[in-house]
């Protein structure tokens, strides 16, 4: 099938999503291969005048960590108030090492980092709105301030952050799109599938770095 063109311009921008130590093969919750976005990311990254990139930022004892709730283990899930949470290791702890971002990551013109699970009580997959699904991150505004139409989305893991900020993205109205080569999943119980699904029936194009024109 002909990959859809993709036509980067000023009202586009490139969401770097979660390229963290901790996401990176060694680190407390690795994604298998997360380093290999990397370099994906550096070459494309050049391309974009707009570039954002999003940090996991938990505080110690975050309630989407299982060791926050005694009896439980990594990838339960438990009942929050506001839905299922599937529990996991500690991870992306405000100010730790795991938390920086990948050390190879090259994005010096990037214009804005936004943190996000900064809430004890809320996990945030979504770049855009936590998982109570009503409290923003900001993110919206700062792209509606900036004129920004479409958005390019990268990085880790597919199957949870990036997924549910290109939803957001498109159920926000703007153009998205998620460059599959640039990103790898967790994929647990059929996550990756599920998460693929979910996005295309958002209206998320997803496509390769290939389709960059
Ligand atoms: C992520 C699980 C927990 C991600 C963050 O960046 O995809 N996944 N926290
Ligand atoms: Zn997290």
């Amino acid at each position: 099938m002909p990959q859809p063109e993709l036509h980067i311009d000023a009202h586009t921008a490139l969401i770097v999503v979660d390229v963290q130590n901790d996401f990176l093969p060694g680190g407390a919750l690795a994604v298998t291969q997360g380093d290999d976005v990397i370099p994906v990311i550096n070459r494309i990254a050049p391309r974009f005048q707009n570039v954002v990139i999003t940090q996991d930022w938990h505080p110690a004892g975050h309630l989407s960590f299982a060791s926050s709730h005694p009896g439980y283990d990594h990838y339960q899930h438990i009942d929050m108030p506001y839905g299922p949470q599937c529990l996991w290791p500690d991870h992306c702890v405000q100010g730790s090492t795991g938390a920086e971002l990948a050390e190879s990551l090259a994005i010096p013109h990037a214009r804005l980092i936004l943190r996000k699970g900064i809430h004890r009580d809320i996990d945030s997959y979504s770049a855009f709105l936590e998982a109570d699904r009503t409290t923003p991150t900001g993110l919206l505004a700062w792209l509606q301030a900036q004129h920004i139409q479409q958005v390019v989305i990268v990085g880790l893991a597919t199957d949870f952050c990036v997924a549910w900020t290109a939803i957001d993205a498109a159920q926000a109205g703007l153009v998205t799109w998620v460059m599959e080569d640039a990103c790898r999943a967790i994929d647990i119980d059929g996550s990756l599938h599920q998460a693929t699904t979910t996005m295309k029936e958002a209206g998320v194009t997803i496509v390769t770095s290939c389709s960059l024109h």
